[in-house]
């Protein structure tokens, strides 16, 4: 018995449509299926009127919780969802997550006014929230008692990542997200494609991205295998006759072996299938930069852009590890 049986997502994006659906999101929502309840997002990305469109969705799906994913430039749009979520549906269970209420966890509880707000990498803790455990056992929950905040020390990761569901992208609208995923990375506009993350946390201290990357996903970068990779792609592949990916992985070359692994693997299908084109987003400390080559591709400089026959694109940048 389940202590959620309908839950609402929002994506609070109400500024512009990205290409890349948020797949923390889909994470989640995968993971809500598979304890048995039903999910369904409000997705604002593509809504004129996103606050009616969240009010419309709370009256028709009648959700018993509402899940608000969360980065910085968004939350003046989270706090405005949390007040719709107030007004219209007032007994609904509300939890705030995400990489702002990781960082900020107190200050978002208490101008969200939500039930809980959550830091950190999500899969067990939702699990566990969906199923009733008591928020005061749930590591990374933050929720106010006697009036005041209560913070939960520690974080719950999950140690292999091919025991994760694949993110449920059938909450989104891909046809949207098809019209629209080149317009931000500058890819091919003729090619149909989506994103994809083989990795989480990075071990390297840049100040882009730290301390938030590590609070939410730990020091310790963990990889899924290249099989489970190669595998998801084929069923984007086989779903939505995509022709194009997007590895929007933070650190995505740290372990050379490992990419190579996935590129040959992805290489050996390719050729199998005909070929199929990727694009991968690589974010590279400097000492990576030298000199790097995977099969079937060029070796990596500053900026490669590259379309061969049935294959990929990719971005590179500089980071600095700067001393403040
Ligand atoms: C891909 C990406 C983008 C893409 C697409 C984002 C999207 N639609 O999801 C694009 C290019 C659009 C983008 C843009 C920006 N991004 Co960005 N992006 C990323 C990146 C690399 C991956 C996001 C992702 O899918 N992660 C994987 C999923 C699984 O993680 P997740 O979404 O955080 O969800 C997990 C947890 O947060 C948690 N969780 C989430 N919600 C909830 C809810 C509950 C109830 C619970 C319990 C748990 C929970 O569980 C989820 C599953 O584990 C991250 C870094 C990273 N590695 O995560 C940065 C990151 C999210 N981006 C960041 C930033 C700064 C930006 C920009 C502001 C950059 C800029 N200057 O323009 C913009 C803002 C865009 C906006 N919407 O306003 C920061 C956010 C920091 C912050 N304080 O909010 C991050 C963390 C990188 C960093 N440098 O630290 N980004
Ligand atoms: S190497 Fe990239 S992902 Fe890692 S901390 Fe630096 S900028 Fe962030």
């Amino acid at each position: 018995m389940i202590r959620f049986k309908k839950i609402l997502f929002v994506f609070p994006e109400t500024r512009y449509p990205s290409g890349q659906p948020p797949l923390g999101i889909a994470m989640l929502s995968a993971v809500a299926k598979q304890c048995g309840a039903e999910t369904a997002l409000c997705d604002m990305s593509f809504e004129k009127k996103p606050f009616e469109h969240l009010s419309r969705m709370l009256a028709e799906f009648k959700p018993d919780a509402v899940s608000i994913t969360v980065v910085t430039p968004q939350i003046g749009a989270t706090l405005t969802a949390c007040e719709v979520v107030r007004r219209d549906s007032p007994g609904t269970y509300l939890m705030v997550g995400g990489p702002h209420a990781t960082v900020l966890p107190v200050e978002t509880l208490e101008t969200s006014g939500a039930d809980l707000v959550y830091s950190g990498e999500g899969e067990i803790a939702f699990r566990l929230i969906v199923e009733g455990t008591d928020p005061g056992e749930i590591p990374g929950a933050c929720f106010m008692k006697d009036g005041r905040a209560v913070v939960v020390p520690g974080r719950l990761l999950v140690k292999n990542l091919d025991t994760l569901p694949l993110p449920d992208r059938d909450i989104f609208d891909m046809k949207k997200y098809f019209t629209t995923w080149y317009s931000m990375d500058r890819v091919d506009s003729s090619l149909k494609g989506t994103t994809i993350m083989g990795t989480r946390g990075c071990p390297y201290t840049c100040t882009f991205c730290q301390p938030t990357l590590s609070e939410i996903f730990g020091k310790k970068m963990r990889k899924r295998s290249p099989e489970s990779i190669v595998e998801e792609l084929q069923h984007l592949v086989d779903k939505y006759s995509i022709n194009g990916f997007m590895f929007e992985d933070s650190t995505f070359v740290v372990d050379h072996p490992w990419v190579t692994e996935i590129c040959s693997l992805m290489n050996k299908r390719a050729s199998s299938s005909g070929g199929a084109a990727m694009s991968a987003q690589i974010c590279l400390p400097k000492s990576f930069l030298i000199q790097w080559s995977v099969p079937g591709s060029q070796r990596l400089t500053w900026v490669l852009s590259r379309h061969r026959k049935g294959f990929w694109t990719i971005y590179t940048g500089r980071e600095l590890q700067l001393k403040v």
